[in-house]
């Protein structure tokens, strides 16, 4: 399950979360929402907005999102170490640094069972309700309660809305909160979404909401640590564009994985890009994916606090817009993951390819082969606005590549070249970089020729 956020269907309660229509409610509190049956919730969030501004009084929902706007170094480091481990990171990551949301999940689980119990028991319910001065945001089946009160149990489908106070410290000191002078108000309301609204809970690949090649997607992070899976299918390997949309008060990360080879194989990280801050979108322009189920990830960039990295940032009140683009891989693209060895795009000669420095630190290597008595090679690297390059040219041996050849003679923008290279028969690489990895651009392309 997720950690505490979106539609949590109710234990045996029928509708997976993939069944739950498009229209059903959004925004409001910005956040996901109830699903549009009868006597259905809208989204804790909103009563969390609604009592901050009447109250004066608002839901500790984890670290505002401020604008920050700062960058993930160590994002940019893994992707460009290696495409696996990445996941593992990730996981991990959640794992380790979330001692708080750690703690939600724990009530989490409580709160599966005390929903249940909720239902049959209006008082109990009705007491732990008086202890949600600050209320949690999760969603179970069939009962409505507005400012307090829970509707009869009798609706065939929907989902619950639970309120408890979150837990205040850490470890075995944990306890709620409660004030039983001033009562806390809700508000739920079903509202239209748009169509193409992501569906939660979609926080890992099993659950991923599908998004077609030409085709959009509208989704909210939050609440913190809030990830968005989606999934796109390719009847063959095709290179895949991707953009997410800025939030306002939310620094994002984009990601494309491949699926796992066998079901159950976790996701293989294909290709990242955190490049912008709060307030800026990302975008992937040309990942390779294989035949088969792909997926597009979209979560928080993670930042330091305090010494651990943390995927906290969220935005309640503003969604972002996915669209995903298959195109044939018909090889006059650069197409990423292409940074290494194991990884290079094999061309023929003479070749002509367009390609993307981006994100930073990206490298494009091209594997090709000279034969026997071959004409000497000509290699070019077009200029790119803003961006520095520099061509290398590598000798294959084996699984060793050895650098034969720079090209790095002009400062900053610039063509580079490497004019009538005499080449024994064998196999060769050719790289595209900016040096030091300094510049990089997801609009501006580079061409390569090989001849
Ligand atoms: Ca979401
Ligand atoms: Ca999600
Ligand atoms: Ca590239
Ligand atoms: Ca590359």
């Amino acid at each position: 399950m997720g950690r505490g956020r979106g539609l949590v269907p109710r234990r045996g309660a029928g509708p997976e979360a993939g069944a739950v229509p498009p229209g059903r409610a959004e925004r409001g509190g910005g956040s996901e929402a109830g699903d549009g049956g009868p006597g259905s919730a809208g989204w804790g969030a909103a009563s969390d907005r609604a009592s901050a501004k009447r109250g004066g009084r608002g839901v500790p929902a984890g670290p505002e999102p401020g604008a920050r706007g700062e960058r993930d170094t160590d994002t940019d480091t893994d992707y460009d170490s290696d495409n696996d481990s990445d996941c593992d990171n990730d996981s991990d990551y959640d794992n380790d640094n979330d001692s708080d949301y750690d703690n939600d999940n724990d009530y989490d689980n409580d709160s599966d069972n005390d929903s249940d119990n909720d239902t049959d028991n209006d008082s109990d319910c009705d007491s732990e309700s008086d202890c949600d001065f600050y209320s949690d945001r999760r969603f179970f089946g069939r009962s409505t309660r507005r400012a307090g009160h829970v509707a009869p149990a009798t609706v065939a489908a929907g989902y619950y809305l639970v309120l408890r106070s979150a837990p205040v410290g850490t470890g075995r000191k944990v306890v709620r909160g409660a004030n039983p002078r001033v009562p806390y108000r809700l508000i739920a309301a079903v509202e239209s979404g748009p169509d193409d609204l992501e569906q939660e809970p979609n926080d890992e690949p099993a659950r991923a909401t599908d998004i077609a090649s030409g085709g959009t997607r509208t989704g909210y992070l939050s609440p913190p640590g809030d990830v968005d899976w989606y999934r796109i299918r390719a009847e063959q390997p095709m290179i895949l564009h991707a953009e997410v949309s800025a939030l306002e008060r939310a620094d994002l990360e984009l990601s494309v994985l491949a699926a796992g080879a066998k079901p159950g194989d976790k996701p293989q990280l294909l290709a990242r890009a955190n490049e912008g801050g709060v307030r800026e979108g990302e975008v992937l322009p040309n990942v390779r994916v294989p035949a088969g189920e792909s997926f597009i990830k979209v979560e928080a960039a993670a930042r330091e606090l305090d010494g651990k990295w943390v995927r906290d940032s969220e935005d309640r009140d503003h969604s972002y817009r996915l669209s995903a683009q298959l195109l044939p891989d018909d090889g006059s693209t650069d197409r990423e993951p292409n940074n290494d060895v194991e990884n290079a795009q094999a061309v023929e000669l003479p070749a002509t390819v367009r390609g993307w420095i981006w994100p930073r630190r990206d490298v494009d290597l091209f594997r090709f082969h000279v034969a026997a008595g071959a004409p000497p090679v000509t290699l070019r690297v077009s200029p790119v606005r803003g961006v520095d390059l520099q061509l290398r040219l590598l000798e294959l041996r084996g699984s060793r590549a050895d650098v034969i050849g720079t090209a790095d003679a002009v400062r900053g923008e610039g063509e580079e070249q490497m004019v009538a290279v005499p080449l024994k028969e064998g196999d060769y690489l050719v790289e595209v970089s900016s040096p030091r990895g300094k510049d990089a651009s997801a609009t501006q392309q580079y061409t390569l020729t090989v001849r």
